[in-house]
Order: C-alpha cells, then structure tokens, then sequence
C-alpha cells in the first residue's frame, strides 16, 4: 500500500511542519503486537515499559533486551515537560524543535489544528505528576481505508537530523481521555525511513513501538532497541533504527471512527 502524501500548505511551513506528510496504513493487530513486543520482555522491561507506575528516585528501571537498567540522563536528557506552555521542546544544546499535529485528508479530525493547515500547537493545563501542563491531541477518526491522526515534535528546527545516539531510548507519561481510544505508536523518524534524509522508497514506515494508554497516567520507557518497524510496506527496512540520526518523535492514532483524545507529558531521553 502506497501511502498518501500531500504537501505542506506553505513554503515557510515547510521547515517547521515538513513531517507533516504522513501515512500510516491500518494496523489492525496493535494489541497483539504490544502483547507480542511485552511478552518478550523480561518481567521487569514489562513492568515498566509496558504499563510500569512512574518510579519515583533517578533510576528508571527498564531494560533493553542487554538488560541494563536505563536510568535518567538528568537536564540534558529533558526534550519537554511543557511547564513553559509553549509550542517549542525545551531548548538544549542542538534541540529547539517545534510541536504540530498532522492529519490525514479523509475527513479525520485533529485538534489543535494541523501544522500543514496553518495551526500552531498549544498545551492544555493538568499535566503528570501533578505538573500545570501537558501536550494534548484530540479529534475523531474518519472511516477511509487510511486513516490517521498524531501530535509530534521535530528535535530541531529547522528540520534536521538529530544524533541521540548517546542516549538508549525515551521515557514519557502518557494517558488518553475517558472516552478515546487508547492505542497510540509512537513513532521516531529516522533518515531511512523519513523522506528528508532522501533515503526511502517508500517513506514513513518509522521505527516505533504501539501502547495501549489508560485514563490514568503512566510512565512509558522505550528503548532505541525495542523500535520496529511496521510488517508489509514501506522500504527500507534497516535492520534497526539509527538513533544517530532521528528527526523527532510522533505519536499516531489511526482506529478507524474512534475517538481519540491523547496526553503526553515529561518526555526524556534515557541513558544507560
Ligand atoms: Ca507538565
């Protein structure tokens, strides 16, 4: 399945909002595949990168399939905790991206409104951890045979390749509203698979990894490591993601006619 692409309303949209280009063919196995992802986890990576409560010391324990314990990178780690209510990732060294969201063309919805349609991102209050703010998209699915839906953030602007590779992973909060439908991936866009490092055939199967969020808040932990990409489309296919050069991180939807109303709070890079 050739996935839709439209372009950016505007040229000086482009740099900010460039990933706003997406396709995301369904995915009608999310909770098997996260079951599938979990059960292959140890105890201790399911605890905590599955559905874990938040830890509360430095150490966040998760584990990649090395079963080193991931811990917190401290300041540098921070991407965005969204307590300065704005639009913009929490600037640190070469990190300064911007927050949109982006939809498809098939009658979906997306609140606050699509980069590519001029709308400019804004946090809501009530964040985790009893914080003022968090990143918030919500909306309806349409029925097309394509449908999607996502919030995301570009590491730098304008658009660049990031190199995290001294980091294994990122950690978020994450939960959905009462009446929204909760499976997210979460996906994180590398040159191999995002059409601004002019390597894909067949661009926007990013590596990523699917949850199933709850009305609660909780902590997510995912490794680099534990990325996939989507089976059945998209070219190429690494053999992993490469950390050293990602452009941001998305979080999708894409149930069709579902509700959806996603919160993201307190997003790190985790270190070894
Ligand atoms: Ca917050």
């Amino acid at each position: 399945m050739k996935p839709r692409i439209s372009d950016p309303a505007t040229p000086q949209l482009r740099a900010r909002y460039s990933n706003s280009r997406h396709a995301f063919p369904q995915i009608g196995a999310i909770s098997p595949r996260l079951a599938a992802e979990c059960g292959l986890l140890s105890l201790a990576l399911l605890a905590n990168a599955c559905f874990g409560p938040p830890p509360k010391g430095a150490t966040h324990g998760a584990g990649g399939a090395d079963e080193n314990a991931l811990v917190s990178c401290g300041p540098t780690g921070v991407i965005d905790d969204a307590e300065d209510n704005n639009n913009q990732i929490s600037p640190a060294g070469d990190r300064g991206g911007y927050w949109y969201t982006f939809v498809d063309k098939e009658g979906s919805t997306v609140s606050p409104t699509a980069g590519d349609q001029g709308g400019t991102f804004t946090m809501v209050d009530g964040g985790a951890n009893n914080s003022g703010h968090a990143a918030n998209v919500k909306g309806k699915l349409g029925t097309a045979d394509v449908v999607y839906a996502a919030m995301a953030f570009n590491f730098m602007d304008p658009k660049g390749a990031y190199d995290a590779s001294k980091f294994a992973g990122i950690t978020f909060f994450a939960k959905r509203g009462a009446n929204s439908t909760g499976k997210v991936r979460v996906k994180v866009p590398d040159t191999k698979t995002d059409p601004a490092g002019g390597v894909c055939s067949e661009c926007f199967n990013d590596f990523g990894f699917e949850l199933d969020l709850t009305p609660e808040w909780q902590r997510y932990v995912i490794p680099f490591d534990k990325m996939r990409q989507m089976e059945g489309w998209g070219a190429p296919h690494p053999s992993h993601i490469d950390a050293s050069k990602i452009y941001g991180v998305q979080f999708q939807v894409n149930a069709k006619g579902a509700d959806y109303d996603i919160f993201v709070d307190d997003i790190a890079f985790v270190c070894r």
